[in-house]
């Protein structure tokens, strides 16, 4: 089929799918119009394997996160990854963000410890995001480091190696700040620390301490909150850690409410049967914004791509029904080695997007109308009605109205990509 067949046969199909949703009374324009405003924040560490470019001695991973695989072309350098991840946004509907980690500071080949990183060792990025319109977000990395190997970073038991991480989370939230201001929208800082036992503790409370107090520490200076915007990620528990994570979730929920910091919700950080879009209408009633981390853990938190998930679709529901898209920022926390990287990037980001907006496609008021006349037979038989219908075409026709690839398109752009560029990385 030529592209201008393809076209008028999206075009058609979208016709027809509009008066499908608008005898529900959903106006599926406005709906690509409100899914246009929603910029998703793109890791950069599924580009590398979560390996970062800083100049490191020996082979320090750590943290109780893992890669699989080893599929070939993972970006060696900056330039590489940033010519990954352009080729990614090519090719998702929407202006998206990006979220980076400290460890991709690029100090030119020389070794810069993490506490005195500055904000140019990031001008690369930031040129480059400027050019192309991308938002940034970051994060301290208090991983992946010989003063992270005995588990513990911000509660760790010694004064001094605290004091280095503290350090490099004051550090990451000015670099943070400085990305907010060059790039004129506010970067999150995101605190993740791997801290915790392998074993059962005897003192759970001291490490809590200490991490509560190391956190107002960092968070002592005062920055411009239209630069930067801090928040701290709960883990239920890792490899290494699973006995006892000090960052919990009820730790950093507290501390997020009594600071007034952002909270962190990673999708794969809790009990298995537990889900996060259960939590988003309890959280938001008492904390202003939220970070998403939006994962999918297999059995555990194995930080697998993100598909079209019940989870996932869950999530997306709630943000739009209970009207939070304002105070959320949507970023995504996967790695996998084992298929392209870029294509993870691709399947990941579009199925947050079409999950958003097959909530945006809701037919919100019907439904609120079953459920408050108590006709939980209605709700249930309409639910399922919902589904069928043609979101397809209306998804296609948005790849289409954003100049993305329609269909498996895309997937070809990857593959020549692979091709001519991926296989010469050795
Ligand atoms: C780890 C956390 C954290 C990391 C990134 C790399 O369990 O989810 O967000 O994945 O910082
Ligand atoms: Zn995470």
């Amino acid at each position: 089929m030529g592209i201008d067949q393809r076209a008028t046969q999206t075009s058609n199909a979208y016709s027809l799918a509009k008066e499908r949703y608008a005898e529900y009374g959903v106006d599926t324009d406005r709906a690509m119009e409100v899914l246009a405003s929603i910029p998703i924040s793109l890791h950069c560490w599924q580009g590398d394997d979560v390996g970062g470019f800083e100049f490191k001695e020996g082979d320090s991973f750590g943290g109780g996160i893992a890669v699989t695989g080893n599929y070939p072309g993972k970006a060696r350098n900056a330039d590489e990854l940033r010519q990954d991840l352009d080729l990614a946004y090519t090719l998702i509907p929407g202006t998206h963000r990006l979220n980076l980690h400290a460890s991709y500071a690029e100090t030119g080949g020389k070794k810069v410890e993490r506490d005195e990183i500055e904000p140019g060792h990031f001008s690369a990025w930031v040129d480059w995001a400027k050019e192309n319109r991308h938002g940034i977000d970051f994060n301290p990395t208090c991983f992946a480091h010989p003063l992270a190997d005995d588990g513990f970073t911000l509660s760790h038991p010694d004064e001094k190696t605290r004091q280095f991480w503290i350090d490099h989370c004051r550090v990451t939230r000015r670099i943070g700040a400085h990305f907010g201001k060059e790039l004129g929208t506010p970067c999150v800082t995101n605190i993740w620390i791997p801290d915790g036992y392998k074993d059962i503790p005897v003192d759970r409370k001291s490490p809590r301490e200490r991490l509560r107090d190391s956190l107002d520490k960092v968070l002592e200076e005062k920055l411009d909150t239209s630069h930067n915007l801090d928040a701290v990620e709960a883990k239920l528990f890792g490899i290494g850690s699973e006995s006892f994570v000090v960052g919990s979730h009820e730790f950093y929920l507290g501390y997020a409410l009594t600071r007034g910091t952002l909270l962190c919700l990673d999708a794969g950080h809790f009990h298995p049967t537990e889900v996060i879009s259960e939590k988003l209408s309890s959280v938001m009633m008492y904390v202003d914004e939220i970070l998403l981390h939006v994962s999918r853990g297999v059995r555990w938190d194995s930080d697998h791509v993100v598909v079209l998930s019940d989870e996932v679709r869950a999530i997306a529901e709630e943000l739009v029904r209970g009207e939070y898209l304002k105070r959320v920022h949507i970023g995504l926390d996967f790695f996998d080695a084992s298929i392209n990287r870029i294509a993870a990037w691709v399947i990941g980001t579009q199925s947050v997007i079409k999950a958003l907006l097959l909530a945006l496609l809701e037919p919100r008021d019907r439904l609120n109308r079953l459920e408050a006349k108590w006709d939980y037979t209605g709700r249930l038989a309409f639910l399922e009605e919902i589904k069928t219908l043609p979101f397809g075409s209306v998804w296609e026709e948005y790849c289409e109205r954003q100049s993305v690839p329609i269909g498996m398109n895309w997937l070809e752009k990857v593959r020549d990509y692979e091709k001519t560029v991926l296989s010469n990385r050795t």
